[in-house]
């Protein structure tokens, strides 16, 4: 394997990179890393397609030995780790610079569920857990694990941590973070930082958890976590909603849960233009309402209780207050599974919808629920200064104040020249956002995509403190550089 040079102010090596590597090769045996272009690919690439690295290596460890033992020789190597879980990064956080000096750690090997405590309401699992495994592993045992994201067939929970993920039922249970009770991982100099507890009150100095929570791998590796389970829903209702505004959406959900005892788990709002790209590109994908409105709520209520009333009612009767209102013009409420299921499938889609119908900006942003309606106007007059013709596809978790403000490029426009605008765009957004007193990234991290607008719009002393806390755990700058910071 030919071993990159080094740079003049690189770090102190106490390794060279040709043994650095030869020794990881042995702790994990042929099976464990790769360095086959074909094999590789997959690691080195985003799901947008937007960044394209190298590496030296992928490699797969198989225990958190393994990783304390991988990263210990690349510290003393210089060599830099990009952490990996499922890849699904939308902020290009999982993919490695193009100069190749470092290699990927991929923890898909890591997959085992170590423990299930049923009275603690704790799942112990690997990082490369799926996230659709612990959910089915919890259903097994008559528990629920509510983190649910449309990548959670590929995403791993090392990622989902890594990025403190929200997906659609942040507002009932939270983001990762509210999930997590304890972690394991493996330090920048190789030491195993072992905080596995399942304990729901532990007061004895920093969280350390939180600080790798959200860390997107620059301090460190997720080796293992502690989650919250909960009782197992008993019954769950899914209505497809035409609103006339997203004003009146915000309104529905106050309303929905005054009525519902506080029972609504996911509030997803999405406008027309969203719904007919997921149409168009989605095979199996129908309207579920007659008529052709602007904008649309998915709400799923859900209950634990098996002495509830029927949630069918509550629903039913939360709507039928609310079409008098004005609030709902129109709804469909999922008589089956398989309805609901149908309901959803546009939900999870809109990514995919997005991605096959052209190249598209994104900005994940939140701001308070209650100025998300005037965020939604007020942004768009922005964005049509710079382009009157650009498609807005702002939609996503209005319960969390939080939209995927999405921009389309106009029809029969090229990437390269709507990508010119980035920027921009960036700031037109970005602007209302921060007059707001939102977040440039609600969800999805910071990764590569956001590091210039980070620095432009987060609070200088926060950057210093994180840039304090950076240089205290890994010196020597290994663990995914070019990201966050
Ligand atoms: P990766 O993409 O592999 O990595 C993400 C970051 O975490 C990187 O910085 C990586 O270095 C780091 N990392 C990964 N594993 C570890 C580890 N074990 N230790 C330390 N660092 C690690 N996100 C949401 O928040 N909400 C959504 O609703 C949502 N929907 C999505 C829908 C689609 C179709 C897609 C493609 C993505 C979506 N995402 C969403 C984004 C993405 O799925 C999440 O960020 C997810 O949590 C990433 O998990 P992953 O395993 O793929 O991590
Ligand atoms: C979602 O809510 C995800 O579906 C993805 O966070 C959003 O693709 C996007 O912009
Ligand atoms: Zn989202």
């Amino acid at each position: 394997m030919a071993a990159l040079a080094q740079t003049d102010d690189a770090p102190e090596q106490e390794l060279s990179i040709e043994a650095a590597l030869a020794r990881i090769e042995r702790i994990v045996g042929p099976t464990g890393w790769t360095d086959s272009p074909e094999a590789m690919r997959p690691h080195l690439e985003d799901w947008r397609g937007h960044y394209k690295g190298r590496a030296r290596m992928v490699v797969k460890p198989a225990s958190t030995q393994d990783v304390s033992a991988i990263v210990s020789a690349c510290a003393a190597a210089c060599i830099p780790i990009v952490p990996q879980g499922g890849n699904t990064s939308l902020c290009g956080a999982s993919t490695p610079e193009e100069d190749g000096t470092a290699i990927v750690l991929s923890l898909g090997r890591m997959n085992q569920v170590r423990d299930l405590d049923t009275d603690n309401h704790t799942i112990t699992v690997e990082a490369g857990c799926l996230l659709q495994d612990i959910q089915t592993k919890a259903l097994e045992a008559d528990r629920y694990f509510p983190l649910s994201l449309a990548s959670e067939g590929s995403c791993m929970i090392g990622g989902n941590l890594s990025t403190n993920a929200g997906g659609v039922n942040t507002l009932r249970y939270g983001n990762a973070r509210e999930l997590a009770l304890g972690i394991e991982a493996v330090l920048p100099d190789g030491r195993i930082l072992n905080g596995l507890t399942g304990l729901r009150k532990d007061n004895t100095g920093y969280d350390l958890m939180d600080l790798l929570i959200g860390a997107e791998g620059t301090l460190g590796i997720i080796t293992a976590a502690v989650l919250k389970l909960f009782p197992r829903p008993t019954d769950q209702r899914s209505a497809f909603c035409a609103v006339p505004s997203l004003a009146a959406a915000v309104s529905l959900l106050s309303h929905a849960r005054a009525e519902s005892g506080d029972a609504v788990e996911a509030f997803e709002f999405m406008p027309r233009t969203l719904l007919d790209l997921v149409l168009a590109h989605i095979p199996d994908t129908a309207d579920p309402l007659t008529a052709r409105h602007d904008f649309y709520v998915l709400m799923d209520l859900v209950s634990t209780s098996n002495r509830s009333g029927d949630l069918g009612t509550t629903m039913e009767a939360i709507l039928a207050t609310a079409f008098e209102d004005g609030l709902v013009l129109d709804a469909a409420i999922a008589q089956s599974e398989a309805q609901r299921q149908a309901f959803w499938r546009l939900r999870e889609n809109t990514s995919e919808g997005q991605r096959r119908e052209g190249p598209s900006i994104k900005h994940d942003v939140s701001v308070p629920v209650s100025a998300i309606a005037g965020f939604y106007d007020r942004a768009f007059q922005e964005v049509q200064k710079i382009d009157p013709e650009v498609r807005l596809v702002g939609y996503g978790h209005v319960g969390d104040g939080n939209l995927h403000y999405n921009l389309q490029a106009p029809r029969g426009v090229d990437a390269k020249t709507f990508f010119a605008q980035s920027a921009a765009f960036n700031h037109a957004v970005h602007d209302v956002v921060a007059e707001m007193g939102g977040s440039i990234s609600a969800e999805h991290g910071i990764g590569r995509l956001k590091r210039a607008e980070l620095a432009h719009y987060k609070d200088p002393v926060a950057l210093q403190t994180m840039r304090a806390i950076k240089d205290a755990l890994d010196p020597k700058g290994l663990m995914n550089p070019g990201k966050v910071i």
